[in-house]
């Protein structure tokens, strides 16, 4: 009922840890839509990762610059970060904390949420920087579990990240396991042309 009707306020969700809704202008959520779909021509393609136990994670994936495979970084590079997609990273890390910090990121994990999709509790841990994390998100609302660094348990906070939101956690928030219990399917504003949910994460691995 209340949906809409008032200003959804940036926020310190926990230390480190800064919301900053509707950071990306319609416009701009449009360009990295159009672009996420052309990193997704070849020769990366958006894949369910399997990981070491068997699991199969229900995102779809793919990274920029240095790969990650569960759980670490390879040495290789397949397709490289677009220096745009840094620049925007850097922003990023200015918009939440005021200053970049210098902020390089090595790497974006694009993970694309269909049908159903949702991201168990985690740590980013195979970074060896404790640069923080960018996490930009376009589509579909969904519910961003951000935890603690003791593990996966509570205390927790929900925050709904809708299309545009910028998401930042470093500081003490670098750590946290986190995850995205819920999307809400069919809430992408449909002028953006997504169905679904797209977060695109930048971070530095510290790899030289
Ligand atoms: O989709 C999100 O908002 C979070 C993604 C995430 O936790 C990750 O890529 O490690």
């Amino acid at each position: 009922m209340t949906e809409g009707l008032f200003p959804r306020e940036r926020a310190v969700v926990a230390p480190g840890a800064v919301h900053v809704p509707g950071w990306l202008t319609a416009a701009r959520q449009r360009e990295l839509v159009a672009a996420c779909r052309e990193f997704g021509r070849g020769p990366l393609t958006y894949r369910q990762t399997v990981l070491p136990g068997g699991g199969v994670m229900s995102v779809r994936s793919l990274c920029l610059g240095r790969q990650w495979v569960p759980y670490r970084y390879l040495d290789s590079v397949a397709v490289g970060l677009p220096d745009w997609l840094a620049a925007l990273g850097r922003e990023a890390v200015a918009e939440a904390y005021g200053a970049d910090g210098g902020f390089a990121p090595d790497t974006a994990l694009v993970n694309f949420y269909g049908d159903g999709a949702r991201m168990g509790m985690h740590q980013d841990r195979e970074e060896r920087s404790g640069a923080p994390v960018v996490s930009l998100s376009l589509g579909d609302r969904c519910v961003f579990r951000l935890g603690n660094s003791a593990g996966r348990g509570r205390p927790w906070t929900d925050v709904e990240l809708a299309s545009g939101d910028l998401f930042v956690f470093g500081g003490e928030s670098r750590w946290v396991y986190h995850g995205v219990p819920r999307v809400f399917a069919g809430t992408a504003d449909p002028s953006l042309g997504l169905t679904g949910r797209l977060n695109i994460t930048l971070r530095e691995t510290g790899r030289s």
